[in-house]
């Protein structure tokens, strides 16, 4: 088998870059690993692609990927195998229903979070999670306490049109959606006009929702049969508590 690219930009071999998605940073110079990955990941970004998604009454800033596919790969294999991923329950039409996405919610101590008439109390930042909201907060220049994550296995599961204007996340609230894994489209609709936009959410890609995008679009993840690969997606967020 052909060495991964990866590890060898990292220096760190086969055996070990296969540990490391098996099962997270714990046995492999974890903080070396995550070095080398913040360096390798600056200067990814293509500046000239940065841009607004929508036309007006709100920004969301699409940057493409923060991550080498290589990269973006290693943390996808993470994610999937080493969080508590659990079925959702959320309120529809007056009725509880289980949704067949999962999620999982981490932040910082204290960061309990209601929708839907559900309350989630935040799991504690694992290393890999908490160099993710590093490189997120570098890249969007401003600070998270907490972060829900959805896994999504394949293009029959998405999430329908909702805002995210909880009281918790306080006015026009700044979150940082961050994607691994399938390509999958999202859409904005403005409430008054109705207008849609779309965006294609790519592996390792980061999607700034700011200013008015809560207060005057809705947003969702429409579903696709022609997606038949998992797709996680980690929106972080600023709880006051
Ligand atoms: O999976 C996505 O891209 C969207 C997730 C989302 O809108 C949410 O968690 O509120
Ligand atoms: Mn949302």
């Amino acid at each position: 088998m052909l060495p991964c690219p990866s590890a060898i930009l990292r220096n760190i071999s086969q055996a070990d870059f296969k540990n490391i998605c098996a099962q997270g940073y714990e046995n492999t110079g974890k903080n070396q690993a995550m070095e080398n990955n913040r360096q390798l990941s600056l200067g990814i970004v293509d500046e000239t692609t940065i841009r607004n998604v929508l036309p007006h009454d709100g920004e969301s800033i699409y940057f493409g990927p923060l991550f080498a596919p290589e990269d973006a790969d290693m943390h996808l294999a993470f994610l999937l195998n080493n969080i508590p991923w659990k079925h959702d329950e959320t309120m529809m039409f007056g009725r509880r229903i289980t949704t067949a996405r999962k999620v999982a919610w981490y932040g910082d101590p204290g960061c309990d979070y209601t929708y839907s008439g559900n309350t989630k109390r935040a799991l504690a930042w694992t290393p890999e999670l908490y160099g993710l909201k590093e490189r997120v907060e570098e890249q969007s220049g401003s600070q998270y306490n907490s972060c829900l994550l959805n896994l999504y296995s394949n293009g029959e599961q998405g999430m329908g049109w909702h805002q995210d204007n909880e009281a918790e996340l306080g006015e026009n609230p700044i979150i940082a959606s961050l994607s691994f894994g399938a390509t999958r489209r999202f859409d904005f609709r403005h409430k008054e006009s109705r207008e849609k936009v779309s965006v294609m959410l790519e592996h390792g890609s980061l999607l700034l929702m700011k200013g008015g995008t809560q207060e005057n679009w809705q947003h969702q993840l429409p579903k696709t049969k022609k997606v038949l690969t998992p797709r996680v997606n980690l929106t972080f967020r600023t709880i006051a508590h």
